[in-house]
């Protein structure tokens, strides 16, 4: 059977010249509750990748997004590979419209620049995006 994708935001205050970035706490299930990613989600079938990160995004965390290149994982990959089964398309966005909140999925949003991004405990799979974010975060 073919992987099922998961898409995600790397929500920047500019995408120009990002210098932070967006982590949010998850709640669920048990065994990731507590561990900090990169917000998003499942691709529901015969969607639209960047559909569903915007649908993700609006319900996850009340914002329209502003979508901005694809942040390519490395090699031949089709994506950041999550567990087994899951793959994880992550794109580079601003909020167009809105303020982010917690909804459910989370329980906090930090807003972290290159020097504190690694304070957080991320999920495991999250980390070699969140290397990638690092290199490319100007300094705050
Ligand atoms: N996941 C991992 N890192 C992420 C996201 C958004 C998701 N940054 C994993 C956690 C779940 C699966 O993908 O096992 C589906 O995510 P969700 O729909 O529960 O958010
Ligand atoms: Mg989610």
């Amino acid at each position: 059977m073919a992987d099922q994708l998961v898409v995600a935001a790397v929500l920047v205050d500019d995408l120009s010249a990002p210098t932070r970035a967006l982590a949010a706490r998850r709640t669920r299930p048990e065994s990731l509750a507590g561990r900090w990613e990169l917000p998003g989600g499942k691709v529901e079938p015969g969607e639209d990748p960047v559909a569903a990160l915007r649908r993700e995004l609006r319900e996850e965390l009340e914002v329209d997004l502003e979508v901005g290149a694809e942040l390519e994982a490395p090699g031949s990959l089709p994506g950041w590979p999550l567990t087994a089964g899951l793959v994880m398309r992550v794109w580079w966005c601003a909020v167009a419209s809105g303020e982010a909140h917690a909804g459910e999925a989370h329980d906090a949003l930090a807003w972290v620049d290159a020097a504190s991004i690694n304070d957080l405990a991320w999920l495991t799979p999250d980390l070699p995006v969140v290397d990638a974010i690092v290199a490319r975060l100007a300094p705050a």
